[in-house]
């Protein structure tokens, strides 16, 4: 069984280099399971901190029947989101820091106070500060996206880069999150569309399945965290020349160019 320290050392080598590895984890050692991939993570994150990131919250991953069928993988994950990985929507994405970058809408949460598990829809929204549109940027880091779960997770579930939206209201001024309308552009014409409903059944409902992962292993979101609840459609490839932008109703819109 190859440990997780060599793992993580090979994920976080083809981060740095910007080259994707060949084979899946689990090509090499079938005997990954979840629970080793999380402290392959775990381990991941932790390269990123001592290269001077700091934690800034977690993201949701494959919370979305549009993902999972995407992605070929039908259980959602989590992972964590870094201070180096948001990006100023002002800005033209720099694609020389990616392998091989997509780009998805999502529904994000500022959370204002501990949650406690068994965490509720209700539970989650009377502790959240505001919500936000985002984009968020994944960047596998295999070859052509091709994973199994374990492999997704011990790669913090792709986690590369997030823009959040310049409106953030609290949740109980934008109504029902389950029904807000999501449009994404390509360069001006509609590539998908969703509504707030398609992460778990309701944004918040992804926010509570983390808790209850996070408190099953010890943790727990800080107050003042971000946490993207996963994205709404399919993924979309950023390539150079390409605006893709999210609107979601009553969030405003948000843009990330290449
Ligand atoms: C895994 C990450 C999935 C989401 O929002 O569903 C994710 C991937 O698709 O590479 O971030
Ligand atoms: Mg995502």
């Amino acid at each position: 069984m190859t440990s997780p320290e060599t793992f993580a050392a090979l994920l976080d080598d083809a981060a740095v280099r910007r080259i994707a590895l060949a084979n899946a984890l689990t090509d090499e050692d079938a005997s990954l399971d979840a629970e080793t991939a999380y402290e392959v993570q775990r381990l991941v994150v932790g390269k990123r901190v001592a290269r001077g990131a700091h934690l800034v919250g977690a993201k949701l991953g494959l919370t979305s029947a549009a993902k999972q069928r995407q992605m070929q993988v039908s259980d959602p994950l989590y992972g964590r989101l870094t201070s180096d990985m948001v990006l100023d929507p002002s800005q033209p994405v720099d694609l020389d820091r990616f392998i091989h970058v997509r780009a998805e809408p999502e529904i994000g949460f500022v959370i204002g106070d501990v949650i406690a598990a068994p965490a509720t829809i209700a539970g989650v929204l009377a502790a959240t500060d505001s919500v936000f549109a985002a984009i968020e940027l994944i960047d596998s880091r295999y070859d052509g996206f091709r994973f199994r779960l374990p492999d997704v997770i011990a790669d913090n579930a792709s986690s590369a880069g997030v823009l959040v939206g310049s409106v953030a209201r609290r949740p109980s001024d934008v109504g029902d999150l389950r029904l807000l309308g999501v449009v994404v552009r390509r360069n001006g014409v509609v590539a998908g569309t969703a509504a707030g409903a398609a992460a778990l059944g309701h944004p918040a409902q992804a926010v509570a399945w983390l808790v209850d992962r996070l408190a099953s292993r010890g943790e727990s979101l800080e107050p003042g965290s971000v946490v993207l609840s996963g994205g709404l459609t399919d993924a979309l490839p950023l390539e150079r020349g390409t605006v893709v932008s999210v609107e979601i109703e009553g969030l405003g819109t948000v843009e990330v160019r290449a």
